[in-house]
């Protein structure tokens, strides 16, 4: 199911097609095949409230909705049409897979309803930094003159974007998650990107070796580059084992002096030797570190990745620059949000995994961590034993907060650990408090939960918002 090629043209208006899932990529799948002219069942476990307006909305089109039940397979179903958070083992696709019936999703639909003449794709994954690297494109693309968006997990559903039209855009910077590019089998970029690989998302793909597979997909049929992040040889791996057009080059960036078909950082240049006539003997200046916005370490290698997506394209370098130096990050990735009593406040609730926490928790050298919620499936043994020197002391909440301890008992036994052991929404309040009870002047907060907010808080960013409130109400009672 979704892994293999699906060869079938369709011939929308004869087909019964039940979408599975009433969220952002649910909506915009069931509208777009309504309007050509399939008959539509969209189906969702949920049935709140919100669940009932959408489905309120959807059958004023003509669409069926079903609510509270994610699993009965509805009879005469010709495709299934996925969300992207729908595990592979879901009832329905073991029904559908029973039937004969195949299961896509939103993005294999969109790839699948590309005109001859439609913008190529520019496809970006990995465990972190994907949205940034997609924003950070965009940026450059449209610094070039070209008509682009950022779309795909960022957000927009690709399929809207598709709608528009063959003339709507030259090129798109597409983000892909994981589950994404599992449902979308015969999605072929023009260059792709796959930034890092560390476990996440386990739960749903079953294996490490699953996820990587599932990322791996975003490189196969490239035309004109496979981008690789040099310091992490397992995206280097997927380039080779990939099955791509002819001609089509394997690029890397490193955050070191670049090779021949590199893209890095020399003297404090971005350079790339990947696209330039004689990539033995030259370099091409593209930006200044000082350029990159936040200029971190693991943004560097983002706008690495971006500006090698773009080159491959043809941008000129003047319009990389041009597109880094207009960039600017979203809120809640590593965002300061107040000094109080000498203490400072980061949020990077954008965290969500132990790949990302890590990252925020090198940035900093004294450090009282706030952390907790989801943990899908991950472990903390590795990401607590690299941090324990800079830990000052971790305030814990959320229903995984567990693992989290128990890795902190191993392998930082001295560090003062406050439990909340609570899971509710006010829980950030409190968590303020003690992690700034546990501070000294000079040191950071840092809410980098290496965990999913879904426990907590409806999404990662309103338990930023959440954390930026309680700091706020702190500063106001010191001050
Ligand atoms: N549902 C069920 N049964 C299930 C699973 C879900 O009934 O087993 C229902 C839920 O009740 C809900 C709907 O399905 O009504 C939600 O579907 P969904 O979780 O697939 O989410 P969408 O709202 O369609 O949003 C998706 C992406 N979400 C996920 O992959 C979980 C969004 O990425 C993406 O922006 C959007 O499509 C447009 O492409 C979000 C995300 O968290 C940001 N992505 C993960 C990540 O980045 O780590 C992968």
């Amino acid at each position: 199911m979704g892994s293999q090629e699906v060869t079938t043209e369709f011939d929308w208006q004869s087909m019964n097609i039940t979408v599975a899932g009433l969220g952002v990529s649910g909506i915009s799948a069931a509208r777009a095949l309504a309007g050509l002219g399939a008959s539509v069942t969209v189906v969702d476990g949920g049935s709140s409230e919100a669940h009932r307006e959408r489905a309120a909305s959807l059958e004023q089109q003509g669409i069926s909705v079903r609510l509270a039940d994610a699993e009965t397979f509805p009879e005469g179903t010709d495709l299934v049409v996925t969300s992207p958070g729908w595990k592979p083992g879901s009832p329905l696709f073991l029904a559908a897979a029973e039937a004969g019936v195949d299961v896509v999703g939103d993005v294999e639909i969109a790839w699948r309803l590309r005109g001859p003449d439609a913008a190529p794709w520019l496809g970006i994954t990995g465990t972190n930094g994907k949205t940034t690297t997609t924003q950070m494109l965009a940026s450059i693309l449209g610094a070039a003159g070209l008509r682009t968006a950022a779309v795909g997990n960022i957000g927009t559903p690709i399929i809207d974007v598709v709608q528009e039209g063959d003339n709507a855009y030259d090129v798109l910077a597409v983000e892909l998650s994981s589950y994404q590019l599992h449902w979308a089998p015969s999605l072929r970029a023009h260059s792709a990107v796959v930034l890092n690989l560390a476990p996440d998302h386990l739960d749903w793909h079953g294996s490490m070796e699953a996820y990587v597979a599932d990322k791996g997909r975003i490189y196969e049929g490239n035309r004109v580059a496979c981008v690789y992040n040099v310091a992490d040889k397992a995206t280097e791996d997927l380039v080779r084992q990939a099955d791509v057009e002819e001609g089509c080059r394997a690029v890397g960036f490193t955050l070191g002096t670049p090779g021949p078909s590199q893209l890095g950082v020399v003297e404090g240049i971005l350079v790339d030797r990947a696209f330039v006539e004689d990539r033995h003997k030259q370099a091409q200046e593209l930006a200044e570190i000082a350029d990159v916005n936040p200029p971190a370490p693991h943004n560097i290698a983002n706008a690495l990745a971006a500006a090698a997506l773009a080159r491959a394209f043809g941008v000129p370098a003047a319009a990389v620059r041009d597109g880094l130096r207009a960039f600017r990050p979203d809120a809640h990735r590593i965002e300061h949000v107040a000094d109080v009593d000498g203490v400072t406040y980061i949020d990077d609730s954008k965290a969500t995994n132990t790949h990302a926490a890590e990252a925020s928790l090198a940035a900093y050298e004294s450090i009282v961590w706030i952390a907790g919620g989801l943990a899908k499936g991950a472990t903390f043994d590795e990401l607590v034993a690299k941090s324990a020197k800079r830990l000052r002391g971790v305030v814990l909440f959320g229903a995984d907060r567990a693992r989290i301890r128990e890795a902190l008992a191993r392998h930082a036994p001295e560090v003062p650990v406050v439990d909340l052991d609570r899971t509710d929404t006010g829980a950030m309040l409190t968590a303020v408090r003690e992690a700034a009870r546990l501070s000294e002047p000079g040191d950071t907060v840092l809410l980098a939960p290496a965990c999913a907010s879904m426990d907590m808080f409806t999404n990662y960013n309103k338990r930023g918002d959440a954390f930026a409130d309680a700091v706020r109400e702190l500063g106001a009672v010191d001050g």
